[in-house]
């Protein structure tokens, strides 16, 4: 919302019904002036987190969980990351709300009002997993730029939509295509108007997947504004950033969708491994696709204490991209031996997966515990942090907590 716009329309009588009082005297208000109530409100109250959750940046905004906030098997919008690149758009009016479809490989550019999309094209739901391509960037060495995610910028929650396959084919797509890039009506930081925060994108066929879908709700309600309201791109197992939020534009392409962090070392990573700080040619930078295999300890929180001879539970969620994840270790003797996990199945394709263990420490004294997925391909975390590249990207190093047993 545009609160000077509010203050200036005299809106003020319907914000004072959120306050739960009357604004008196709201007609002496000089015309600039932005009452308290409505400056620099509250993230956690304004975006609906819980107060655990941590703030990253506010402008823009971005906030991550903590791994024991992640415990839910569907996340919250109370507990699930923020990442914003530019500003959260302030107009959004859902009953005009339209979604264009053109490029250079559309058979017929059209334009589709909100409403249309709801009631013309069958409506699916999948639970999906999101996390930013800079989840873990925060133990890069040397450091890389930007926000210091830990690991809570990761989130699963249901999305509720349209197929975007539906909705691309009743435009027509020419046999050319290669590529959708998504546009969005957040805006530029700098405030220009004809630059684009982000503007990414997905190869054809992963535009064409079941589950990739133009979402309107999440979690069975409309989706949070923070998180594209009122209309979303999902595309699970990617890198959250090829999700356009608050989108109203896709473009199918003949190329590789050329929009702003499609290039350079934005969500590209070398192609091939590099010495830590090398410059690498922009040829030899490959965009970053399917999500490696991750897992997180959700239960206990690290630093947990337990009573000597209690056997101690420990559960939480794995993925893999667009794989599923096939075996789930835990170690708890610094990587030496690894110990099989129960491992759920995914609720549907591109979900996490959720992982128990029991486990019982042979004495007292100080702990780690470890997790390690593997995936269908039977590619494991690593141990330590993998591959440097020049942005932090895809750290998939086993997550571990510590634990005192007393
Ligand atoms: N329009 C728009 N879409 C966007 C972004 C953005 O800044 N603007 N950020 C992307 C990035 S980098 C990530 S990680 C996810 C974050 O989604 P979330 O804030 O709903 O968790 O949104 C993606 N989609
Ligand atoms: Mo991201």
């Amino acid at each position: 919302m545009d609160r000077r716009k509010f203050v200036g329309k005299g809106l003020l009588g319907i914000l004072a019904g959120s306050l739960g009082a009357e604004v008196v005297f709201a007609d002496r208000i000089p015309p600039n002036y932005i009452p308290l109530f409505l400056q620099d409100p509250d993230p956690f109250e304004r975006f609906l987190k819980d107060k655990e959750m941590v703030v990253l940046n506010d402008k823009p905004w971005n906030m991550e969980a903590q791994a024991h906030l992640l415990n839910d098997p569907v996340t919250p919008n109370k507990y699930m990351f923020i990442r914003n690149n530019g500003k959260i758009p302030e107009h959004v009016d859902a009953s005009s709300w339209e979604l264009t479809i053109d490029g250079e490989s559309v058979k017929s550019r059209k334009t589709f009002s909100l409403q249309e999309l709801k009631t013309n094209y069958q409506h699916h739901t999948y639970q999906l997993t999101l996390e930013c391509g800079g989840n873990g960037r925060s133990e890069f060495d040397p450091p890389a730029k930007g926000n210091q995610w830990t690991v809570g910028a990761v989130s699963c929650a249901q999305w509720t939509g349209v197929r975007l396959r539906d909705v691309l084919e009743a435009a027509g797509i020419k046999s050319d295509a290669v590529y959708i890039g998504y546009h969005a009506a957040d805006t530029h930081l700098s405030g220009d108007p004809n630059k684009e925060p982000i503007s990414r994108g997905v190869p054809i066929s992963k535009a064409l997947q079941d589950e990739t879908l133009l979402a309107f709700q999440m979690n069975g309600e409309d989706i949070p504004m923070a998180h594209g309201y009122p209309l979303r791109l999902v595309c699970g197992g990617w890198p959250a950033s090829a999700s356009g939020k608050w989108v109203n534009r896709i473009s199918i392409r003949n190329k590789v969708h050329d929009g702003a962090k499609m290039g350079g070392s934005s969500y590209r990573v070398p192609c091939e491994n590099v010495a830590p700080g090398t410059k690498v040619e922009d040829t030899n930078m490959c965009i970053i696709e399917s999500m490696p295999v991750k897992s997180l300890i959700t239960h206990p929180k690290s630093g947990a204490l337990i009573k000597a001879g209690r056997a101690l539970k420990v559960n939480g969620h794995a993925w893999a991209g667009e794989l599923e994840v096939n075996q789930m270790e835990y170690s708890i003797d610094f990587g030496s031996n690894w110990i099989t996990c129960s491992l759920e199945k995914p609720a549907n394709r591109l979900a996490w997966q959720h992982f128990s263990a029991t486990i019982d420490f042979p004495k007292k004294g100080y702990y780690e515990v470890w997790a390690r997925a593997t995936d269908q391909n039977g590619r494991s975390q690593p141990m330590v942090l993998p591959g440097w590249n020049p942005k932090g990207y895809l750290n998939n190093a086993c997550h571990r907590i510590a634990v005192k047993v007393v």
